[in-house]
C-alpha cells in the first residue's frame, strides 16, 4: 500500500515537473504579444524636439465619429492636414459660395488637442472648383484667383500654423506645369498666390508642395522656381515634399540629398504626405497623377489576405531608413505628416489601380501599430541614447 502510495507520489512529482517544464518552455519560446511589445511612447512626444508628427484626416476623423480613432489620433499626432475638404471644389463650390462648416471643424479638432494645423491647399489645378474654368476673360480670372486665395487665407487667419499656398505647379522635368492658372495668369501667379497670402495672414508659413521631389530635374525646377518667387522679396518659408514613397524608390541618397538642397534655399523644408506603397508598382509610376489609373489584377493586387512578414519587414525597414535621415537633419525639417492614420484610409488602396489592398501607414486596418511604428520608435530611442552619451 505505502508503495503503491510512494510510486503514485513519485509520478506525482515527475508529473508536475513536466508541467512546470513545459509551462515554462512555452512561456518562453511563445511571441511576446503585441501588448507587451508597445512602446509606452507615442509617435508626438518620441519626436517632440524635433518635428511635427502629423496625419491627413477626413469627414469621419473630424467629426469623431469613430472614438478609438479619435484617441489614436490625439494621442499620436500632433499636426493635422484635412487630406480633402479645403481643396477648391468642396470648400468654396460656387464662385461666391464658401462651405467651411466642416473645414472650422476641423480647425476647433485642432485646436481641442493643441495640435498644429495646416492649410491643404489654396491654388491646385486638380479637385479644381468647376466656376474656375467657366471664366474666359484672363482679368477676371486672375481677379477671381485673387478673391479666392484671399478670402480663405482671410478666414483661417491667425487659426493656421501654415499653408500649401501653391500645390504641384511642375512637371517631371521642371518645367511649370500647363495649369489654367499658367495659361491664364502666366507664370506670375506662382509669386502672386504667395503674396495674397502673406498680405491676409502674415504669421502663417507658406509652402510650396508637390509630389516627386526627390527627382533631381524637378528639384531643379522647384529650386529655380521658389528662388525666383524669393528674390521678388516674397516670402516663401517652406518647402513640402509629398513623399509618396515606394520600399525601393525613391534612393535614400536622393532624400537626403534633396531635404539638403531645399533647405540651402533657406527655407524650411516638410514631409507633408507620406506613405510608402508595398504593392507592384505598375511601369514604375512615381508619385502622385491622379489622372494616371490602371487595370486590377491578382499579380498586382497580392496582399488581398493580409501583408507578409517579410514584407511588414521590408517596410518597417524602409520608415527606419527614412526616419534615420530625417532625425539627421532635424534642423532643417518642420514636420512630418503622414497621409491618413491607418492603411484602411489610404488613397492607396485605391491608385494608380482602384480596389487594391495596399500597407503604407504606420496602423494597420484594425488601427494596431506595425512593424513599421516599433521601428520608428526603436530608432527614436536608440538616437536619445547615443545623444545622451555623446
Ligand atoms: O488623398 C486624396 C484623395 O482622397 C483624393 O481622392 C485625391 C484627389 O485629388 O487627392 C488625394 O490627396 C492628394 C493631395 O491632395 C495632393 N497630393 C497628392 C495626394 C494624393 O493624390
Amino acid at each position: 500500500m505505502k508503495n503503491r502510495k510512494n510510486m503514485a507520489n513519485q509520478f506525482i512529482n515527475k508529473f508536475t515537473l513536466m508541467a512546470i517544464i513545459c509551462l515554462v518552455f512555452f512561456a518562453c519560446s511563445e511571441k511576446p504579444s503585441r501588448k507587451e511589445q508597445e512602446p509606452n511612447l507615442s509617435l508626438k512626444e518620441a519626436f517632440k524636439d524635433e518635428f511635427y508628427i502629423g496625419s491627413a484626416i477626413n469627414r469621419f476623423q473630424i467629426e469623431e465619429t469613430d472614438s478609438v480613432m479619435a484617441s489614436l489620433l490625439g494621442r499620436e499626432f500632433n499636426s493635422i492636414t484635412a487630406e480633402n475638404i479645403m481643396k477648391s471644389m468642396i470648400i468654396h463650390p460656387q464662385r461666391d459660395t464658401f462651405n467651411f462648416e466642416l473645414a472650422d471643424k476641423f480647425v476647433a479638432l485642432g485646436e481641442k488637442y493643441d495640435m498644429f494645423v495646416h492649410g491643404h491647399t489654396l491654388i491646385w489645378h486638380s479637385q479644381l472648383s468647376p466656376w474656375f474654368s467657366s471664366i474666359e476673360d484672363s482679368l477676371e480670372f486672375a481677379t477671381a484667383t485673387e478673391k479666392h486665395v484671399k478670402d480663405l487665407a482671410q478666414h483661417f487667419k491667425g487659426k493656421l500654423g501654415s499653408w500649401d499656398v501653391v500645390n504641384e505647379a511642375l512637371n517631371e522635368d521642371g518645367t511649370l506645369r500647363n495649369s489654367i492658372f499658367l495659361k491664364k495668369m502666366g507664370e506670375n501667379y506662382l509669386a502672386s498666390a504667395f503674396k495674397w497670402t502673406a498680405e491676409v495672414d502674415p504669421s502663417a508659413d507658406l509652402y510650396y508642395n508637390d509630389y516627386n521631389m526627390t527627382n533631381p530635374e524637378k528639384r531643379q525646377g522647384a529650386i529655380r522656381m521658389v528662388k525666383k518667387i524669393i528674390d521678388q522679396g516674397i516670402k516663401v518659408d517652406g518647402i513640402g515634399m509629398q513623399g509618396h514613397w515606394h520600399l525601393n524608390s525613391p534612393t535614400l541618397e536622393e532624400i537626403e540629398q534633396s531635404i539638403l538642397d531645399y533647405s540651402e534655399l533657406g527655407v524650411k523644408v516638410a514631409i507633408t504626405e507620406l506613405d510608402v506603397s508595398v504593392l507592384p508598382n505598375p511601369w514604375d509610376l512615381e508619385g502622385a497623377e491622379i489622372s494616371q489609373n490602371f487595370e486590377n489584377s491578382e499579380e498586382m493586387n497580392p496582399y488581398t489576405e493580409g501583408l507578409p512578414d517579410s514584407i511588414q519587414v521590408k517596410l518597417a525597414n524602409r520608415y527606419k531608413d527614412i526616419f534615420a535621415i530625417f532625425l539627421k537633419h532635424q534642423d532643417k525639417i518642420s514636420r512630418v505628416t503622414f497621409w491618413g492614420v491607418s492603411d484602411g484610409q489610404s488613397w492607396l488602396n485605391g491608385f494608380p489601380i482602384r480596389g487594391r489592398t495596399n500597407y503604407p501607414l504606420l496602423f494597420d486596418r484594425s488601427l494596431r501599430p506595425k512593424a513599421a511604428y516599433d521601428s520608428i520608435i526603436a530608432l527614436k530611442k536608440r538616437f536619445d541614447i547615443k545623444n545622451q552619451t555623446n
